[in-house]
């Protein structure tokens, strides 16, 4: 695969001031250079070092300005900025060039045409972080990153993300293995050596080791995912409760637009919408659901269950109820099936003059953050976006720590924990001491796939997929 020079065009589709195609491979340099014509250097330019000596051409790193030019390298295609970046230090490892120009649909069609008629091949999606991935510029975890920076919606997913680009989280699976290597050699040298052992200390220490420096530490990545994974992924917040309550009112204010369908009619809502924003720097995913109810349509029936499947997910829920009528019953089962997430009452038309709600909570949902609102005259949506946003942090593991792992990362965090788990009760047990090895090696498998020293071709290729082409 990395025997072809591959292009694309790195910028987004559209009109604008620059559009960028990239170039990466073996013969990045000859292509590119048969579609570009540098303008000649006068005399008076040339700096004290002089002309640039044909095989140095073009210098790694140094724009070149000049023009795009057709097969017979007469007629202009636009004006350019040439730039070439050698391997091994270049993005992809590889010699990489960047052709600048205006960024039209036509003009960056034409010029990629020309290049891949001289011999690129068009990228595919991620191939060029692929690329990098395997010529060892980066790991699995700092590519993944790469994505995450792109797909941003906030300054903390941005943070996250270059956290992982740094390397963070490679450091810390590359510490995890180093302390798994080093149990691992003295169970291999008790296979080997068993009489200049001593089998049962040997084995109170390695657990101790185990307890201490690996079991602890995998467990905290794995709860940073499960409390920070929303700052990568945005939090899901889901509104529910009864029909007629003012649900899409209320996804239409917080998402300042009329998206969700607003009437009078119990049951408007019958399939779950969704829609982004962010609050207090907090990238939020929000669902408007089927109002739950007894004795609903079949079209309805269909929305009630999507309602419950969205709240199954949701990181926050928003229960819902209208300030003019008393507690229904489906409130409080819907209450008690929320029993384990993080919920927030919403009481929402509280412009009415009758607040029969209050009359009728019961006493166990008084220690439950309450926030009311009029959806309907847009009083209250600051002070909930701000609760949102406030419960989302209430639970950080350690907020200065910064290394997040992904869902990829956390279920091989998972798969690592377990095996190790099996190694350590392996030692407590006194099961064969082989057994205990083929536990500790696949607790660093699992582990490597992280990082992606050992990974298959299809996770790659899944991983790889989220990406744009031209990245
Ligand atoms: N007075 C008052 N009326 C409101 C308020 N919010 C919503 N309404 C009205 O309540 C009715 C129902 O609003 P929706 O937002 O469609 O309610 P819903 O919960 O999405 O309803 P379903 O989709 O049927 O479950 C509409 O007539 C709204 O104008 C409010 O704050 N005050
Ligand atoms: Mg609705």
């Amino acid at each position: 695969m990395t025997n072809h020079t591959i292009a694309a065009i790195s910028t987004p589709a559209g009109y604008g001031g620059i559009g960028i195609i990239k170039l990466s491979g073996p013969d990045a340099i000859p292509i590119s250079l048969s579609v570009f014509k540098p303008r000649p250097v006068s005399t008076d330019q040339r700096t004290d070092k002089g002309p640039c000596p044909e095989d140095a051409f073009p210098v790694s790193r140094h724009f070149y300005y000049g023009h795009v030019v057709d097969d017979n390298l007469d007629r202009h295609i636009d004006e350019a900025l040439f730039v070439v970046m050698r391997g091994p230090r270049s993005y992809t490892g590889e010699d990489v060039v960047e052709i600048q120009t205006h960024s039209g649909p036509f003009v960056l069609k034409t010029i990629l045409t020309a290049l891949i008629q001289k011999g690129a091949r068009i990228a595919d999606p991620g191939e060029f972080t692929r690329r990098a991935f395997l010529n060892g510029r980066m790991d699995l975890t700092q590519a993944e990153a790469v994505i995450d920076i792109i797909n941003a919606r906030s300054a903390r997913s941005i943070d996250l993300a270059m956290s992982l680009v740094a390397g963070g989280l490679k450091q810390e699976i590359e510490c995890l293995r180093d302390s798994i290597w080093t149990v691992l050699s003295f169970v291999e040298a008790l296979i080997d050596f068993p009489d200049d052992m001593d089998g049962e200390s040997d084995a109170a220490a390695m657990i101790s080791s185990l307890e201490k420096q690996v079991i602890p530490q995998i467990q905290t990545l794995i709860t940073r995912y499960d409390e920070q994974h929303f700052l990568r992924d945005g939090l899901k917040v889901v509104i529910a409760g009864g029909p007629n309550v003012g649900k899409s009112s209320l996804m239409n204010r917080l998402i300042n637009k009329e998206r969700s369908i607003v009437t009078d009619i119990p049951g408007t809502t019958r399939d779950f919408i969704e829609e982004s924003f962010t609050a207090k720097g907090v990238s939020i995913a929000l669902t408007d659901t089927a109002g739950i109810r007894d004795n609903p349509d079949s079209v309805e029936r269909i929305g009630i269950e999507k309602s419950w499947e969205a709240i199954s997910e949701a990181d926050i829920v928003l229960l819902t109820l209208d300030a003019g009528k008393a507690i229904h019953v489906n409130d409080l089962s819907l209450f008690e099936r929320l029993a384990n997430k993080k919920m927030i009452i919403v009481i929402n038309k509280t412009d009415l003059p009758d607040d029969h709600i209050l009359l009728s909570l019961p006493k166990e949902w008084v220690s439950i953050e309450t926030v009311r609102i009029s959806a309907l005259y847009n009083l209250g949506i600051d002070d909930l976006k701000e609760k949102i946003a406030q419960m989302s942090f209430s639970s950080e593991v350690c907020s200065e720590q910064n290394i997040v792992p992904n869902l990829r990362h956390k279920q091989c965090l998972e798969k690592s924990l377990q095996s190790i788990e099996d190694a350590r009760s392996g030692f407590l047990n006194s099961i064969p001491i082989e057994m205990v090895s083929i536990d500790l090696r696949s607790a660093m498998d699992a582990l490597s796939e992280i990082t992606g020293e050992v990974v298959k071709p299809d996770i790659l290729d899944a991983i790889f997929s989220r990406f744009c082409i031209g990245k």
